[in-house]
């Protein structure tokens, strides 16, 4: 439906300006917003209004009339409990609110944080599949737990569908050994958005956001639910990056990589 906006949320960071971009090539509405001004001259058919996802007020507001949310707003980061709070934990709620009153499915981008404390599979270990496979590795990853759980809870009581996205790294290439595993192209990333909205019907879905890497340690998610196959794959990018490792072992062992050393005191 090109008629109805799509919300897109986080407009202003670096994978909502690409989503911008993209989408509005394609002849969507779009309805864009952010705690920070947008960078860029809009694109077309593109409205931009600040907003802050702690303020339930003005999130249904702006979702008012939307046929789907592009949720990428919030800390992105791993951050101390108090600044997730906010944007993350009443965010969220505010966002599937929103979502419920008028009508719009939601895609959100959660984010491998809320299962890094998988170790990664050695060579021909099985791959982690995506459903109830929880261990964040951060407050921000449990955050996007909380995220992927709340989609649960309003597809199951109030048929909002929703999409959950758990991006490994999406960047313009991969830059250290781990995102050999985890990188996610823009593009396949713009496709996957395209194909959410396009699909007839998604109920609660999760799907590993990462290109189509060999070395990936991701396994079954719900990608068939909105036909969308990753085209991209790290794999050009792996002499530059090979070596490129944190020397950190607890990092290194573990899927979510730096954010599980980030604080880590358990003894063994
Ligand atoms: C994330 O969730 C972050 O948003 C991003 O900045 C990267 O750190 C990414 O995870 C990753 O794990 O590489």
């Amino acid at each position: 439906d090109l008629k109805k906006p799509v919300l897109v949320t986080g407009a202003s960071g670096n994978l909502g300006r690409m989503l911008a971009a993209a989408l509005s090539a394609r002849g969507y509405r779009l309805r864009l917003t952010d705690i920070k001004a947008f960078p860029d001259d809009l694109p077309a058919g593109a409205e931009f209004v600040t907003t802050d996802l702690g303020d339930e007020a003005a999130m249904l507001r702006i979702a008012d009339d939307c046929q789907a949310i592009l949720h990428f707003g919030g800390v992105s980061v791993d951050r101390p409990f108090e600044e997730v709070m906010d944007p993350n934990i009443r965010g969220l709620y505010h966002i599937y609110e929103a979502a419920r009153r008028a009508g719009a499915r939601v895609l959100f981008a959660s984010s491998n944080h809320s299962i890094g404390f998988h170790s990664r599979p050695g060579p021909g270990e099985p791959k982690l599949d995506a459903p109830g496979s929880f261990r964040p590795d951060s407050f921000y990853g449990l955050s996007k737990a909380y995220g992927e759980l709340m989609g649960r809870l309003y597809w199951d009581k109030h048929g909002v569908e929703n999409l959950n996205v758990r991006i490994g790294s999406c960047f313009p290439e991969p830059v250290d050994a781990r995102m050999l595993a985890t990188w996610l192209s823009f593009d396949d990333l713009a496709r996957l958005c395209i194909a959410f909205l396009e699909a007839p019907k998604v109920g609660h879905a999760v799907v590993w956001g990462a290109s189509n890497n060999p070395a990936t340690y991701w396994g079954a998610d719900h990608r068939a639910r909105i036909g969308w196959e990753p085209l991209d794959s790290s794999e050009a990018f792996r002499a530059k990056v090979e070596k490129l490792l944190s020397g950190n072992p607890v990092a290194e062992r573990y899927q979510g990589g730096a954010y599980c050393a980030n604080d880590y005191s358990r003894a063994s």
